[in-house]
């Protein structure tokens, strides 16, 4: 029975909606429903946001710290048992083989709980160690590739609050409710009224999705073109002259250049190339150059899991600088800094940093770091190769790296093969069942946390922040602690001190979570204890930060067209292309999109009792016209293969999908060798793909959506 209410706001994806929870006589977490006074989220909340109470009480959920046995199975042991014998092995590992034979994946868990989004890099780095992996460099790094490669605006790109139009490549905001520039408070609200007050939205992307239904102009070609298209936009609005001029004048570097490598990219080779109607493709180029002033060009993983990636993240930045789609001297900075500090937004360009030709070069493929991690397309071989720096012991937070790594049998022979692997986890996921010890954490809840911070801007276009205490408690007798509470436990009985975001914690007495949480939030306006006190949040706008006068001396320049993104195009545009993407097509007919589930996230909460009716599997979407082709009909077997693998999959009728493209969402399926139902498992799509060929360079990233396909019905 519900006895109690309380406010905080949900931890799953990047919406953050504002929430109202009850609690039952034991305080344990009852529902969750959407938070109509919530200033930020009006009032929105989906489906396995609501589900939450499932997960904190469910009967699978883990609340004792396990260790596998020698046949396999996982028996509780007491924490302080645990963490001595974790420690013990990690020490004798490091003894042995150095800082480099340990290394941490850190997953979409990790990075939704706040007081523990830094402690695995914390953890290694206090060890010596550079091998810091994430989910990152499997979605949008490619996003750090461009900004490396062009250059950097401090004030950033026009806001979707202000723009007189908003271009998405490859997102489905309105689904995935995450998305660099949009609103994703609240987002189909959000949309209404920026389309309310005037605002057009342009949608490229092979399925006609949820946001595009709302499109002014909708191009929908195949995957994995999106770089031709982009070339081509820029080649049509500099050949118009529908850039900023003035803008371009004095902060477009190499734009001459530019235009050259862009030849080649008519718009009638482009239309040919990406399928699309020409007429449609002059359109776009209307909309967002000729038609209006401001409003950026962004993307999701649409383009940035494709061929090409870091190419097409470049383009999309070029769109942006040719028409000065950036917020401009004397405006307000959206999001100014609220636990992150503010600094000094100056209206010039800091030229491009290209992070990754400086310092720690990786023993597998010579990677340097992209944000301070290496690139997780290498995770496999860093562990399976031999030699000095092989990885022995991985420490796995809040991800699930055996289902989300592409190349599935490669990393799960990876992770079976490791003398020690570490997974904090609440569920007994395919990575928890290949791990030596599996360690429990509070779930969302249960724990203080801050929204997370280290993307503010994008959780909010506004200067807010919100706390929100522990409203529910664990279960009775749990086991369970706050992620880096592990952390600061083996680091401890390891003799290291964690510096956390460059203060030292105190290793004798163990701080708690709002220590932690506090020492992150120091830059921010108020005291922390003001930001406890305020139940939905804080607006941090009594001083309005305006982006200040560039310096009349400096030359800096966004870079256009560096040598190696021009190699990259003209690669793209190589006359051999055309020969061999046909002799492909021969072979593999269909082209393979990326796409997430309304009630799933990744490999988590499709497992919830109330959600697993909504998605028993991850159906392979098909135009009706290709599945009546393919003599395929809804909910039939069907052999999805790649150059790379081939998976069964259930096929199902998606007539918003273009002819000739496929859709099927990862993180299903079982672990190589075990048997799966493809009705009742799914099927991992990352079978489909190589971690060894077809890597992009500098991040590594594996091509995980416009590949060619073949499909085949299983009689
Ligand atoms: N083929 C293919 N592969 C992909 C993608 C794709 O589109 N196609 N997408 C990629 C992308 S964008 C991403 S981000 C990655 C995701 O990669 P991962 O983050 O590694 O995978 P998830 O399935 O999201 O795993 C998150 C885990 O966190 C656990 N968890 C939930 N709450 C908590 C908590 O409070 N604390 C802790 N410690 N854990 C918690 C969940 O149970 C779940 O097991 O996958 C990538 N892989
Ligand atoms: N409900 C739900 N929400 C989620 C997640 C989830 O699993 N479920 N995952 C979360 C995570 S980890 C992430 S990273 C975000 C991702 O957020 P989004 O990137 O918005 O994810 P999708 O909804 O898959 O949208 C990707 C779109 O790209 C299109 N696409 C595929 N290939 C191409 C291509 O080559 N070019 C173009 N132009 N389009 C292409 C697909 O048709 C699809 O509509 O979502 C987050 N939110
Ligand atoms: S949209 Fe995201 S933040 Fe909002 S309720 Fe759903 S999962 Fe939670
Ligand atoms: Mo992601």
């Amino acid at each position: 029975m519900a006895t109690r209410e309380a406010l905080s706001f949900c931890r799953l994806c990047m919406g953050h909606c504002g929430v109202v929870v009850t609690l039952d006589d034991e305080q344990r977490l009852a529902t969750v429903r959407g938070d109509h006074e919530d200033p930020q989220t009006l009032g929105y909340a989906c489906f396995k946001g609501m589900a939450a109470p499932e997960a904190h009480n469910s009967p699978e959920r883990i609340v004792h710290p396990l260790k596998r046995m020698p046949d396999g199975s996982f028996q509780p042991v007491p924490l302080a048992q645990a963490l001595e014998e974790i420690a013990a092995k990690l020490g004798a590992t490091l003894a042995a083989h150095g800082p480099e034979a340990i290394a941490g994946y850190k997953g979409g868990g990790a990075f939704f709980t706040s007081s523990s989004l830094r402690m695995l890099n914390e953890f290694l780095a206090a060890a010596g160690s550079p091998k810091a992996f994430s989910s990152v460099t499997i979605d949008q790094s490619a996003k750090a590739v461009a900004a490396g490669r062009i250059g950097i605006w401090p004030a950033g790109r026009d806001p979707f609050g202000r723009g007189e139009v908003f271009m998405i490549v490859g997102a489905n905001p309105l689904v995935s409710v995450s998305m660099n520039g949009f609103d994703t408070r609240n987002p189909l609200k959000r949309l209404k009224q920026a389309k309310a007050r005037g605002m057009k939205l342009i949608v490229i992307d092979p399925r006609r999705t949820e946001t595009a239904r709302f499109a002014d102009a909708f191009l929908q070609p195949l995957p994995g073109e999106d770089c031709a298209i982009l070339a081509g936009l820029i080649h049509i609005i500099l050949a118009e002259g529908w850039q900023d001029h003035e803008f371009c004048a004095r902060y477009a570097g190499d734009l001459d250049a530019l235009r050259a490598a862009l030849a080649p990219f008519t718009p009638a080779y482009v239309a040919r190339r990406a399928d699309v109607p020409e007429a449609e493709l002059r359109r776009v180029a209307e909309v967002f150059a000729r038609d209006s002033r401001r409003g950026a060009a962004s993307s999701a993983t649409g383009p940035d899991m494709s061929p090409g990636s870091n190419l097409a993240e470049h383009l999309i930045e070029c769109l942006n600088v040719i028409c000065g789609r950036f917020v401009r001297e004397g405006e307000t900075v959206p999001h100014p800094g609220a636990i992150l500090p503010r600094w000094p937004r100056k209206a010039e360009v800091i030229p491009a940093p290209r992070w990754w030709e400086h310092g720690y070069r990786s023993r597998i493929g010579d990677f340097g770091l992209i944000d301070g991690e290496l690139p997780t397309g290498i995770l496999a071989d860093e562990i399976l190769a031999p030699g000095a720096g092989q990885v022995r012991a991985l420490i796995v937070h809040g991800g699930n790296p055996a289902s989300a790594v592409p190349d599935q049998e490669r990393i799960v022979e990876a992770l079976r093969s490791l003398e020690l692997l570490v997974t904090i986890e609440p569920f007994m996921t395919q990575t928890a069942r290949l791990s030596h010890y599996v360690l429990p954490p509070t779930l969302q809840y249960e724990r203080a946390d801050l929204p997370i911070f280290i993307y503010e801007n994008l959780v909010s276009h506004d200067p807010y922040t919100r706390y929100t205490p522990p409203v529910a408690r664990a279960p009775a007798g749990a086991g369970v602690q706050d992620d880096w509470v592990y952390f600061w436990e083996l680091a401890q009985r390891l003799g290291l001190t964690l510096q956390h975001f460059g203060v030292a914690l105190d290793m004798r007495s163990r701080p708690t979570t709002d220590e932690v949480l506090a020492i992150a939030a120091r830059h921010a306006p108020v005291a922390f204890a003001e930001l406890q006190r305020a139940a939905r949040g804080m607006m941090l706008d009594a001083e309005p930060q305006l982006v200040e006068p560039g310096d009349p001396e400096s030359r800096h320049r966004f870079s256009l067209a560096p040598d190696d993104v021009v190699a990259e195009l003209a690669q793209l545009a190589r006359p051999g292309d055309d020969a061999s993407r046909r002799a492909r097509h021969a072979a593999y007919p269909y082209r393979f999109a990326v796409r997430r589930l309304r009630d799933a996230i990744n490999s988590a909460c499709k497992d919830l009792p109330s959600v697993r009716p909504r998605v028993p599997t991850n159906a392979l979407y098909m135009n009706p016209a290709d599945m009546a082709r393919e003599g395929i009909a809804e909910g039939e077997l069907v052999r999805l293969s790649s150059d790379a693998g081939a998976i069964e999959v259930v096929a199902a009728a998606d007539p918003d999908l273009r002819p000739g493209v496929v859709s099927c969402a990862h993180g299903f399926g079982a672990l190589p060798g075990e048997p799966a139902d493809p009705r009742t498992h799914g099927a991992s799509t990352n079978r489909l793909i190589s971690s060894t060929r077809d890597r992009e360079t500098i991040n590594a990233m594996p091509r995980m959506s416009g590949f060619p396909v073949r499909v085949v019905r299983i009689p």
